[in-house]
């Protein structure tokens, strides 16, 4: 015998609203207990990050490069929409299976429970706001269904009224509505009941996720941020020759600013990491393990250079590529200190969230501006770029180098480490390829015919860029004017007059660098170790 009850077919919708709407409680309610109690544990961020880790590498490549900047709305939209639908079918669940649809909810807390605590540094406590998210939703689910169909509740209970069940039938009674529709339709809906519960469910849903956020948010690092006092460099930048920067209208700046400065880490949410107890621990193999706090940085003498940062994941002619003035501990020194052991080739560094980054010693210890550094054009670095420390290396991509909020090295060996992009198909090591791209006129623009300003940047991090070339429609390479440029870790402005004539034309660039090295016209993709080929671009001139 089944005495669990079956209502019609109709509301379908009222029971899927049930369903999102629980579901939302179950987030807010996660939300608050976040806030209030451990701020890095919200359950839709732990989740979030532990999905965007077990996503396949390809996948993400086709999100970055079909969505841009933007993939992380979407990410954040698709998860939504996901869990909407699941809240949907749990709603849809609750009429016939009640039991089945608390528990659908009991195992969407484990799983957050099971991404809080897997998550480096996570304590016991960041368990606790995947509970309460889930018990919440649980209540107003059944607290819902209750409402939206009494008449579940009442006919659950003729024949076996004291049955000790955990679906719908442990109601106290029959409310008075539901008797006073004893003699009605088998399965009444309440549309009043319904629509009062389910406003009541959003405003706890909203305010506990508004609350939630709040409360984390004060707890932000940006007052600690605002706090921070930059030292003087020790060694100060050489100044900047004056001819660096060409001030051409739509080609890039030398100096990129902070907020355009482009952005790419795994990270969800930006990690919030507190000066006051962040530490950098180096070990591994080394005679002397090494823990740094963010004062013991700051007094070190530090050193300021300018530095052009770029993308592995940066197509020809893409706009994964910035340049800033950074302020910093020298790697090497600190390095020194600790001793690094013979056989070891490689800094295994890890972030504040977990990522991790393989960058070989010998480049960090050649003397070049490898730093820890705390400022970025003479700002303290920005959260999103790393606040309160990151690794800054000339020569080399971001994703073996750059390390956003480092709160770890180790120093290992490369057949005995990977780092985060290794096994997702990215070479362990990734000099910097030469470059360069046109900046303007704009790809598929018109322009007038005449004198026309062809500009752009090319880049040769390390090595320095010696010459720039230009042709049109596969004509003879002609030289393009070089900025002045204040060393070989930065990328160089270039320009060309081009005498355009009216109709179509196809523009390429290619650089040459300081080793006589001229960029290949050969065209690969980004993957494993940065794209190559010619930047090319079309212009209509009338
Ligand atoms: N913690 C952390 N650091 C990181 C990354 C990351 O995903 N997490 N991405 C790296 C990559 S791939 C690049 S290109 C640079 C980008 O630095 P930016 O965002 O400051 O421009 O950061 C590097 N540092
Ligand atoms: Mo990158």
């Amino acid at each position: 015998m089944n005495n669990h009850q079956t209502p019609p077919r109709d509301h379908r919708w009222a029971a899927a609203l049930v369903g999102v709407v629980a579901g939302a409680v179950a987030l807010g309610i996660g939300q608050l207990a976040a806030g209030l109690l451990t701020p890095e544990a919200s359950p839709v961020i732990v989740v979030g990050d532990a999905a965007v880790d077990a996503t396949p590498a390809a996948l993400k490549e086709w999100a970055i490069s079909t969505f841009g900047s933007s993939d992380k709305p979407v990410l954040i939209t698709g998860i939504v929409v996901v869990l909407a639908l699941i809240g949907a079918g749990l709603g849809l669940l609750a009429r016939r299976r009640p039991r089945y649809a608390v528990a659908g909810l009991a195992a969407f807390g484990a799983v957050g429970v099971l991404a809080a605590l897997t998550r480096p540094d996570a304590g016991p406590l960041d368990a606790l706001p995947s509970v309460a998210g889930a018990g919440a939703g649980a209540w107003a689910l059944t607290l819902l269904t209750r409402r939206a169909w009494p008449s579940l509740t009442r006919r659950a209970r003729p024949s076996a009224p004291a049955e000790p069940s955990g679906d719908l039938a442990t109601d106290q009674g029959p409310s008075p509505m539901a008797v006073m529709r004893a003699g009605g339709e088998p399965y009444e809906f309440d549309r009043r009941g319904l629509l009062t519960g389910v406003v009541a469910g959003v405003v706890v849903a909203g305010a506990g996720g508004l609350a939630g956020s709040g409360l984390a948010g004060r707890r932000s690092v940006d007052t600690a941020r605002a706090g921070v006092a930059l030292p003087r460099p020790a060694t100060p930048a050489r100044p900047l020759p004056a001819g660096a920067d060409l001030r051409i209208r739509g080609l890039s700046p030398f100096v990129t600013p902070n907020r355009d400065f482009y952005r790419v880490d795994t990270a969800l949410v930006l990690p919030q990491v507190d000066p006051r107890t962040w530490t950098l621990k180096i070990h591994g193999m080394v005679d002397r393990p090494v823990e740094l706090t963010f004062a013991d940085l700051l007094k070190r003498p530090l050193t300021e250079a300018d530095v052009t940062l770029t993308c592995v994941s940066n197509d020809v002619g893409g706009p994964y590529i910035g340049n800033a003035r950074w302020l910093g501990a020298r790697l090497a020194d600190v390095l020194r200190e600790a001793g690094i052991r013979s056989g070891a080739d490689m800094l295994l560094s890890t972030s504040s969230d977990g990522w991790t980054c393989g960058t070989p010693v010998d480049v960090v210890m050649d003397g070049r501006d490898a730093l820890l550094a705390v400022a970025m054009n003479g700002e303290v670095l920005p959260v999103a770029h790393g606040f309160p420390v990151r690794q800054v290396v000339p020569g080399l991509y971001g994703y073996v180098s750059a390390t956003k909020w480092v709160t770890d090295i180790k120093v290992t060996r490369f057949d005995q480490d990977e780092a985060y992009w290794t096994p997702r198909g990215w070479a362990p090591k990734g000099p910097i390829k030469t470059e360069s791209r046109i900046d303007l006129p704009g790809d598929g623009t018109t322009v007038r015919a005449g004198r026309t300003t062809v500009a752009g940047v090319a880049w040769a991090q390390h090595r320095g860029v010696d010459a720039v070339e230009v042709r049109v429609d596969r004509g003879a390479w002609r030289q393009a004017r070089l900025a002045e440029t204040p060393g070989p870790d930065t990328w160089r402005q270039w320009v060309y007059d081009w005498d355009a004539a009216p109709g179509a034309h196809t523009i390429e660039v290619r650089a040459t660098d300081a080793t006589g090295y001229t960029q290949t016209p050969d065209s690969a993709p980004p993957a494993p170790d940065g794209a190559t080929g010619w930047h090319s671009i079309t212009v209509q001139v009338k």
